[in-house]
């Protein structure tokens, strides 16, 4: 389609932003990551979120492309950043086509290999529950493969696969991030918080580290450090930030 190849001549005319929403830590009280959310500064159509192209590519081969732009512009912001004095590991989503394509594993190391002052701390992966669960095995084999090198994965929108209770244990992910349909009305819906509380057990139980998502209140956050899930993210710590942006941000709010 027309779409297509305006997607492809995007990312060779790095039309494509990525934005950064901060992940904080309220026991530490500290900034302890940020996901970068790609967003496309359209010269006619102005800034387009990501369900109005992700779709287009979806299981394409261009989403590999797309991704590779992220993973790349990525490190250099951490590397920006990291040359400010900040030191924010950064996530980026990875789509269910790079990781099952075959040379996933080069791309990583390719590209990591030109950015010798990245630490491999600084960089993690998420992927989304369901998309891990299209074939558990080579996923699960992915991440340990990753982890030797240092990358961390997280598994996003957790609970929305159904399957997460035999499947966590062939998916080594050190992060599970509970889904924010869970989060969003687990104040006032008995059964939201009921399944909120039983991915905290899980991942207790399972030792994985823990955040929740589209956090938008106090009240949400007292409640979540109280059931033990002190690591938040969403509206109410920050909407996603430019880029540029995100250095001052971190600076006022420390
Ligand atoms: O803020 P938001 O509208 O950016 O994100 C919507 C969805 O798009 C998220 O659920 C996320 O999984 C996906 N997404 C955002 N940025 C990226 C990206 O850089 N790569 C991929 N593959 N998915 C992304
Ligand atoms: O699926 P993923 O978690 O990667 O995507 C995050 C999406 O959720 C992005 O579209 C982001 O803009 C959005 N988001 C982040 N924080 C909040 C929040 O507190 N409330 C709502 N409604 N959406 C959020
Ligand atoms: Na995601
Ligand atoms: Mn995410």
């Amino acid at each position: 389609t027309a779409l297509l190849s305006e997607i492809r001549n995007a990312i060779l005319e790095n039309q494509f932003v990525l934005y950064y929403q901060p992940k904080a830590d309220l026991e530490a009280a500290e900034v302890c990551g940020a996901e970068a959310l790609i967003r496309w500064e359209h010269p006619v159509r102005g800034l387009l979120y990501p369900d109005e192209f992700l779709p287009v590519i979806h299981d394409h081969p261009l989403s590999v492309d797309l991704d590779e732009w992220v993973m790349r512009t990525a490190i250099e912001q951490w590397d920006s950043w990291h040359q400010q004095g900040l030191n924010i590991p950064i996530s980026i989503n990875i789509s269910a086509r790079s990781l099952l394509e075959k040379d996933f594993k080069d791309r990583i190391q390719h590209c990591l290999g030109r950015f010798p002052a990245i630490n491999s701390s600084a960089l993690s992966f998420e992927v989304l529950e369901t998309t891990a669960l299209e074939d558990v095995h080579h996923v699960g084999d992915l991440m340990r493969f990753c982890h030797k090198l240092g990358l961390e994965f997280a598994l996003d929108d957790f609970g929305t696969g159904y399957s997460s209770l035999t499947y966590l244990r062939h998916l080594p992910a050190r992060m599970i991030k509970i889904d924010q349909s869970f989060v969003r009305d687990m104040l006032e819906d008995r059964d939201d918080m009921a399944i909120v509380d039983g991915i905290l057990k899980l991942t207790q139980a399972f030792g994985r580290d823990v955040i929740a998502e589209g956090v938008e209140t106090l009240e949400h956050c007292q409640r979540l450090y109280a059931m033990g899930c002190p690591k938040v993210q969403g509206y109410v710590i920050a909407r996603p930030i430019k880029s540029e942006d995100f250095p001052n941000w971190v600076k006022v709010v420390s």
